[in-house]
């Protein structure tokens, strides 16, 4: 019996790497019956007799999971969004947020593409407009373009060092262009000019976690759905960060900050403290996350 970390998953194997070297894996067989499922990301138990023959034995507990990309043990999230192509959707983003929040994972934002918008003001100072907002909430932005120099690189590559990031966004962003740029070693496959410009396109098939800088980068599949099956309306506020700052001086104990007097949240709102853009997202959720407790 050896202890390794799955870093891909691929046609029902785990590839599990072990000082340096990789086994490939099947999946116990009472994992089924146990209901559980090895996750990139996850360290195991296993034994092996040969590079390309072995068996997961068992899971060690993780420090977190996520659904939607499958990963476990993740320090941080690069979740990846693009100037235009496609077009940048800042309710996406607090999507993806209130996501990695939920699961008390830090986030991180990057807008790729900007070389796309540089000649239109219009859509350059929407991306400015939200980059500013999201950088006075706490997180950290970072705008990227195709002609980006290591030096433009350098800021994000210190904030993956020694870091296990997972990136997560719709398909066709630049997810594994950005790895690629910021490690060409890397040489993952990215969609070609002609396929990109055919709507949802799934270039990246698996999830992989590759070294980088003394950490790992997760690359994932694209996806655009998300819903809030696991998050519920009480818990939905501390998945954004102003709006929990500012819930502190409500006057009422779990206010909801929908329709209670007294509300600190709607007050920063009106005063413009926090962005009404923002506090429109935490609506429509707590919408959402209301009609889905009604169908039950
Ligand atoms: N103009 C421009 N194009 C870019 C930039 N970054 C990526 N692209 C292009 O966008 C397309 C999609 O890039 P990918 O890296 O394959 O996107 P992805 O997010 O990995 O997509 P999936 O693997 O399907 O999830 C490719 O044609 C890239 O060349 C950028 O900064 N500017
Ligand atoms: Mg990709
Ligand atoms: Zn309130």
């Amino acid at each position: 019996m050896a202890i390794g970390k799955i870093i891909k998953s691929l046609s029902g194997f785990y590839y599990i790497e072990d000082h340096g070297e990789i086994y490939q894996c099947r999946g116990r067989g009472n994992f089924r019956k146990r209901k559980l499922t090895p996750l990139v990301g996850d360290i195991v138990e296993y034994e092996s007799t040969s590079p390309t023959d072995g068996m997961v034995l068992e899971i060690h507990e993780r420090e977190n999971e996520l659904v939607r990309p499958p990963i476990s043990n993740v320090t941080q999230a690069l979740l990846v969004f693009s100037a235009k192509e496609p077009e940048f959707d800042s309710g996406l983003v607090d999507r993806f947020l209130v996501h990695i929040e939920a699961h008390h994972i830090k986030p991180v934002l990057c807008i790729t593409k900007m070389d796309l918008v540089k000649g239109n003001k219009e859509a350059l100072e929407g991306i400015h407009f939200f980059s500013e907002r999201y950088g006075a909430i706490g997180y950290s932005v970072f705008l990227l373009s195709k002609d980006d120099s290591a030096d433009d690189l350098a800021d994000l590559k210190h904030c993956l060092e020694n870091e296990t990031t997972v990136l997560a966004g719709q398909s066709g962003v630049g997810k594994s262009s950005l790895l690629n740029k910021i490690d060409p070693h890397l040489d993952i496959d990215t969609a070609k000019i002609s396929e990109a410009l055919n709507r949802g396109k799934h270039t990246t098939r698996h999830v992989e976690l590759l070294k980088f800088a003394g950490g790992y980068v997760a690359d994932t599949p694209g996806f655009s759905s998300l819903d809030f099956t696991t998050i519920e309306t009480q818990t939905l506020g501390d998945c954004f960060p102003e709006i929990q700052r500012a819930s502190e001086m409500c006057k009422f104990r779990g206010c909801t900050h929908i329709s209670e007097p007294g509300c600190a949240v709607k007050e920063a709102v009106a005063s413009g403290h926090i962005a009404s853009y923002r506090y429109e997202h935490y609506e429509q959720f707590f919408t959402e996350i209301s009609n889905r407790k009604k169908r039950y």
